[in-house]
């Protein structure tokens, strides 16, 4: 960022089930590894688009957060939710599974860089190669929220 440009840096809350809750900007996000994402993915309106972004791994990200699991149980571990918010108010859902090493292995980014571009003022952008839609690449992401669902209730 060039020096006295006073433009506000985009932060996210990291919330929900966490030990250690946390507000990121685009910059603290890379503390963590980056990782590299050449992405094509189709859009309803605007047809199929390509993308290389670079970012911190989702899963990496919550990890450090503490998340509320007992992480040596898959079985804990497959109860787990994200929940993704734009600043517009466009949000998505993942399932911890998706990420987990042990399940999808899927490898899911908090994006800081899109195409050469630093996203600091944009914020970051939700990054699921395995998806052939665009409709989960979250932009200016403003929430993540983890946590479990309550039992559903059968009745029992
Ligand atoms: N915050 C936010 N992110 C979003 C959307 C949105 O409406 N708001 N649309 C999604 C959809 S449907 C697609 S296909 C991709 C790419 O959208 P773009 O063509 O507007 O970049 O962004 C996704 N991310
Ligand atoms: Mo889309």
């Amino acid at each position: 960022m060039a020096p006295g440009n006073n433009r506000p840096m985009a932060k996210l809350m990291l919330h929900g089930d966490l030990d250690h809750p946390a507000t990121l900007s685009v910059a603290d996000l890379r503390d963590w590894a980056q990782h590299r994402a050449e992405v094509t993915f189709d859009c309803a309106t605007n047809g199929p688009q390509h993308h290389v972004f670079e970012g911190a791994l989702l899963r990496d990200v919550v990890s450090d957060a503490g998340p509320s699991f007992d992480a040596r149980r898959r079985k804990d571990r497959s109860r787990f939710l994200l929940a993704v918010s734009g600043g517009d108010g466009h949000h998505t859902v993942l399932s911890w599974a998706e990420l987990d090493a042990d399940f999808g292995d899927s490898g899911v980014l908090l994006a800081t860089r899109l195409d050469g571009a630093d996203l600091d003022e944009a914020g970051a952008q939700l990054v699921v190669p395995s998806d052939r839609c665009g409709a989960r690449y979250v932009s200016a992401v403003t929430h993540v929220w983890f946590g479990s669902l309550s039992p559903p209730n059968l009745g029992l």
